[in-house]
């Protein structure tokens, strides 16, 4: 028979067939497969690709068995020259109640290792430790909140080997889902709710994840890492998130870049979650940008943004859509300059772009010489923890007592702990623009000096309320009181 199947059909057109199918099949045989569903790396990705494969296996059989009785029936009752009119009749009961009675037994089958998988994987066993993160999503990146270490980072989800993650999900402006395939299945991020998932990485690895809701124009450039690391070098790293970095030696391109970082980038980016109290003050701003941008969506110059604490650390840039590996640093700097020069030309759409008030000049470039982006990109790179005896050392960078020292030291705390929410000139971000302040402060509160007024804005702000603000100015009562007075001495400074 097969013989003449074969004549009837020329090769020509079996070629035809036969050459997308083994394309298709051969594209299958990838040996770099980052996101395989099948070659999982944890607890939740397994028992959700075992269930899969149970169901596929069914699934098979049954194919086999009605295509195998389809085929068969065809061949065996085809019509024939000589045939008659077969005999005619209408309904069997007893077929008919097989054929039903069968596929109800087969989802009863399917049903009971899926629901007990739901159960299984809505939350870690009881009896063992887990620790918590709260994963955001943004048009066009993800947020990282670790609520216990208060750590506070972006794009890259640090974890220990062996550890049970819970992570709270949950979006601050469209719906995203949150994917890694070889640790977990699907959840969605969805606004003014909370989903949650748990997982665990059972081998180190860096393991990509992806929104895998249609988000906006950028959404196929949303990608994140899980970092799964040793429980010591885990451990390092949170360690290291807790230290300050390392100061950026004068006069060089890093120092020079970390002051158009604050004059240009830190009104959205934070670098200074790595101090004591950081954490609670971080969500207060991260959360006053995301209000101040939703209040004018059209001309806001702030906007939610990635936390850049330590991003000399990191792996990936603009939510993991270029690679920076250590072991290229000169291909890391070019990325990030190009990121920063044109940040659309890497991911079209970007609000970074969008709002950021460097890119408001003609043609959509950051309006920086090429010398100030590698100086910020510069300065960037170099973000990295001190040496644990080096911050134990109590390298703070205070100067001897003078009072240019003390100004000088005052500028750097500003820098680092308020220029999110204040400008030296009178542009209102989240506070007030802070030009002519040390005109005003003494006459603010009937009774405060302008040095007790300053003082108490820092660390007692709930005293007394800037009109026309929402009084959202974090308690700053942590900074020690040499830190408090360089503030006050600074903050006098701008007439
Ligand atoms: C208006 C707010 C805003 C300003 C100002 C801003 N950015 Fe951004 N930045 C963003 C947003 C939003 C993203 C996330 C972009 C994305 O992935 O879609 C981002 C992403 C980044 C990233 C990648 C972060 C990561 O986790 O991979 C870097 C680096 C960066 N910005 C540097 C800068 C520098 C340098 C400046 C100053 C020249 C700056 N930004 C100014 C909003 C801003
Ligand atoms: C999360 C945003 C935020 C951060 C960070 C922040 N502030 Fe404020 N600040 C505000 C807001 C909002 C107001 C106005 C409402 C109020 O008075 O509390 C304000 C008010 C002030 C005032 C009073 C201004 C006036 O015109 O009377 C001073 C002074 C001040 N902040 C200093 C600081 C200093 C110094 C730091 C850093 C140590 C800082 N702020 C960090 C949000 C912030
Ligand atoms: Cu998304």
């Amino acid at each position: 028979m097969l013989p003449n199947l074969l004549q009837r059909f020329p090769r020509r057109r079996i070629l035809l067939f036969l050459i997308p199918a083994a394309a298709a099949l051969i594209s299958a045989c990838a040996t770099n497969n980052p996101q395989d569903t099948f070659d999982t790396a944890g607890p939740v990705a397994e028992d959700q690709a075992n269930l899969f494969k149970l169901i596929f296996w069914i699934a098979v059989v049954v194919f086999v068995i009605v295509e195998g009785g389809i085929i068969w029936i065809t061949l065996k009752y085809r019509r024939r020259s000589d045939s008659e009119m077969p005999a005619q009749t209408h309904g069997n009961t007893k077929l008919e109640l097989t054929w039903t009675l069968i596929p109800a037994l087969i989802i009863v089958a399917i049903a009971i290792p899926t629901v007990a998988s739901i159960w299984d994987l809505s939350a870690p066993p009881d009896d063992e430790p887990f620790m918590t993160v709260d994963a955001i999503g943004h048009q066009w990146w993800f947020e990282f909140r670790y609520p216990g270490e208060e750590i506070v980072t972006a794009n890259e989800l640090r974890v220990p080997v062996g550890k049970n993650v819970v992570v709270n999900l949950t979006s601050q402006d469209v719906i995203h889902s949150f994917w890694v395939p070889k640790l977990f299945g699907k959840v969605d991020m969805v606004p003014t709710r909370e989903n949650q998932l748990w997982f665990r990485a059972d081998e180190a690895g860096d393991f990509y994840g992806q929104c895998a809701e249609f988000c906006g124009i950028a959404h196929a450039l949303m990608r994140f890492r899980v970092i799964a690391q040793p429980e010591d070098e885990y451990n390092e790293w949170v360690a290291g998130m807790r230290r300050a970095p390392v100061s950026p030696a004068a006069g060089s391109g890093a120092a020079r870049g970390q002051n158009l970082f604050a004059a240009n980038c830190s009104s959205c980016h934070s670098i200074d979650s790595y101090r004591a109290g950081s954490y609670e003050r971080e969500v207060t701003i991260q959360d006053g940008r995301w209000s101040g941008w939703l209040a004018d969506i059209e001309n806001s110059r702030i906007v939610s943004a990635p936390n850049l604490t330590h991003f000399g650390t990191r792996t990936t840039l603009a939510a993991g859509i270029r690679d920076l590996p250590p072991e290229t640093p000169a291909e890391n700097r070019a990325k990030l300059t190009e990121w920063i020069d044109d940040p659309g030309g890497i991911k079209p759409g970007t609000r970074m772009q969008e709002h950021a008030a460097v890119y408001q000049g003609g043609d959509g470039t950051a309006s920086l010489s090429s010398s100030e982006i590698s100086d910020i990109a510069d300065y960037l790179l170099a973000l990295v923890p001190q040496s644990a005896t080096d911050a134990g050392a109590g390298n703070g960078g205070s100067g001897d007592g003078g009072d240019g020292d003390l100004v000088a030291a005052g500028q750097a705390t500003f820098t680092a702990s308020c220029s999110g929410c204040h400008t030296t000139s009178a542009q209102t971000l989240i506070g007030p623009g802070l030009a002519g302040l040390g005109e005003r402060a003494g006459s603010r509160v009937p009774g405060l000096g302008a040095d007790e007024y300053i003082r108490q804005s820092i660390a007692d702000p709930d005293a007394f309320y800037v009109e026309g603000f929402n009084p959202s100015m974090p308690n700053f009562g942590w900074l020690d009181d040499s830190e408090i007075d360089g503030l006050v001495a600074y903050l006098k400074t701008l007439n």
